[in-house]
């Protein structure tokens, strides 16, 4: 039986492709999610991709995948910046989970240099762009073909 793998995306995120193309580029949430699906069925992972723009949900979603999933790609957006709520939930899981951002934060105003959800990550993308999904989906398949 194919391994579930949870894809979990913070606030604004369903605005990608639609605004700052120079910060996120042109492909939208939905392409994003098309091209995690395509990547997770060529390594024989099943996919959840979800987004919201409330903290509470990406808590629920984090603790339902502890009970369902193998592991965690996680852009937290803003909240990665904030969240020690996010970081609990994410402390609770003991499989890989792994942090994308689509733009290198290190490059950006410091305020989002620091991320809370990396203390718990095993890995983190940041500046790669909406291929830093695919990557992360890669590491995934790779981290638990070693499990
Ligand atoms: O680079 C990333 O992936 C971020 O997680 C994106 C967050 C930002 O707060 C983080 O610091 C870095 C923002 C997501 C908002 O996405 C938008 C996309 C298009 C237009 C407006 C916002």
């Amino acid at each position: 039986m194919a391994k579930v793998v949870y894809v979990l995306n913070g606030p604004n995120l369903n605005l990608l492709g639609k605004r700052e193309p120079e910060l996120y580029g042109f492909q939208t949430l939905d392409d994003v999610r098309q091209m995690c699906e395509a990547k997770a069925a060529e390594k024989d992972l099943q996919l959840v991709f979800r987004q919201s723009n409330a903290e509470h949900d990406l808590i629920d979603w984090i603790q339902e995948a502890r009970e369902a999933a193998k592991a965690i790609v996680i852009n937290p957006a803003a909240y990665s910046h904030t969240s020690i709520a996010i970081l609990d939930a994410l402390n609770a899981c003991e499989f890989p989970i792994i942090e994308v951002h689509v733009s290198n934060i290190h490059k950006r105003e410091e305020f989002r240099h620091h991320s809370y959800v990396s203390q718990r990550a095993d890995a983190v993308i940041a500046g790669c762009g909406v291929e830093g999904y695919l990557l992360a989906i890669d590491w995934v398949a790779a981290t638990l073909g070693k499990s």
